[in-house]
């Protein structure tokens, strides 16, 4: 057992994470739904510092207004009397059949003036309640069949439409940034901006990508065989990790969405060692909310809930400590000396070097012995082995 989580470690969950009944494709629900704010005490208790959701968790699709508001102020008050934050909203484009082709996507252009009209509500709902995070993920947004969609004017529409929310929040001067969420496939056969690579080429054709960034999923990128912690040290790099969304997956399959670390522990290590630690050679850092999106197994039932619930928060410090442990020592940074590691950080050509320098220096090219630095040896999995050892030693 490892220390219990505090409000610093910034632990935050999906209401739909503990909140799904477990109704799937083939199955009826294993739990009974509870009244959204009766989520909230047993987070807070378990040691969560937040909350985030979709329109539709908190208030029914079709609603009238005046019921929309009671429950709204009825769930902000039991969040408050919790002591969570509500650090992200995001809204369902998915669920209602009128979402079945898409929201911003969708062939049909009444749906797509519904859907703006859906976000731009729930952007308003957003800021009010004080979320920093508004997240698209766009589960709709895609295909089954290559010949259903134009995929130019999609992604023209698709543009179109995060633009609009960005202005949007910009007009209105909230303090909100958009994080879209890729995603391979599931609902949809294909899904527009797959993964994180796609997503970054996506907002980099945006007018108001300033206030676009990122929110990569564990498994939606392992869905892909893509390695999570190389997709957000992308996105850090970028400077659009803005949320990030954890749990577990155990290959290329269905969106398993199991607890942080019970998929690939190895990957999970480091992707908390990034989180954590930073790059070993300094760069830009995450100190985002550490955000659950996982799903309670349907075999169990509400003591599981709640276990799993902290089985995610647990694995998360459990491994941190660990990276720690495994960053302070000494035989971890001699190894990350001895293999090239930290030389990484030094620029290619030097400060002032010019091109024609470069070519004039023999050393470099025409002197170089290849075959010595062919030989070279990295010991890059003597450095591996240490992590494992950190991990189950
Ligand atoms: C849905 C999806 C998640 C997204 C949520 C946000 S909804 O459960 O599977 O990955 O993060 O829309
Ligand atoms: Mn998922
Ligand atoms: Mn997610």
């Amino acid at each position: 057992m490892t220390r219990t989580p505090t409000t610093q470690d910034k632990f935050s969950f999906g209401l739909w994470t503990v909140g799904w009944t477990g109704r799937d494709q083939f199955g009826e629900a294993s739990r009974p739904a509870l009244d959204p704010w009766d989520y909230l005490g047993p987070l807070a208790e378990a040691g969560a510092w937040g909350i985030t959701f979709h329109d539709d968790d908190v208030v029914p699709f079709g609603t009238p207004d005046a019921e929309r508001e009671q429950i709204l102020t009825r769930f902000k008050q039991v969040a408050d009397d919790a002591g969570l934050v509500i650090e992200m909203v995001t809204t369902n484009l998915f669920s209602h059949p009128v979402f079945k082709d898409g929201g911003f996507t969708a062939n049909d252009r009444g749906v797509r003036r519904f859907a703006l009209r859906k976000v731009l509500r729930n952007v308003d709902l957003a800021a009010e309640l004080g979320a920093a995070t508004f997240v698209m993920w766009g589960g709709r947004e895609g295909a089954e069949y290559d010949g259903a969609k134009d995929v130019n004017a999609a992604l023209d529409r698709y543009r179109e439409g995060i633009d609009t929310v960005a202005a949007y929040i910009k007009e209105k001067g909230y303090d909100l940034r958009i994080a879209l969420e890729p995603k391979p496939n599931e609902p949809r056969g294909d899904i527009f901006l797959p993964t994180v690579g796609h997503a970054l080429g996506f907002i980099a054709e945006l007018e108001h990508g300033d206030i676009v960034g990122l929110n990569p999923e564990v498994g939606h990128e392992q869905m892909a065989a893509l390695n999570y912690t190389h997709g957000i040290a992308q996105a850090l790099w970028s400077g659009k990790l803005f949320h990030i969304d954890l749990n577990g997956q155990r290959s290329i399959k269905y969106d398993q969405d199991l607890v942080f670390g019970h998929g690939d522990l190895l990957s999970a290590f480091f992707t908390v060692d990034l989180l954590e630690n930073g790059f070993p050679s300094g760069g830009p850092t995450y100190d985002g909310p550490r955000h659950f999106d996982y799903k309670p197994s349907r075999t169990e039932g509400f003591d599981g809930v709640w276990a799993s619930a902290r089985a995610n928060m647990e694995t998360y410090l459990l491994l941190a400590e660990k990276a720690r442990a495994y960053r302070a020592d000494p035989r971890v940074q001699e190894a990350f000396a001895a293999s090239g590691v930290l030389e990484l950080s030094a620029p290619t050509l030097s400060d002032g070097e010019s091109i024609a320098d470069l070519l004039a220096d023999r050393g470099a090219f025409e002197d170089y012995d290849a075959d010595a630095a062919g030989a070279r040896e990295t010991n890059f999995v003597e450095l591996n082995q240490l992590a494992i050892a950190h991990l189950v030693g």
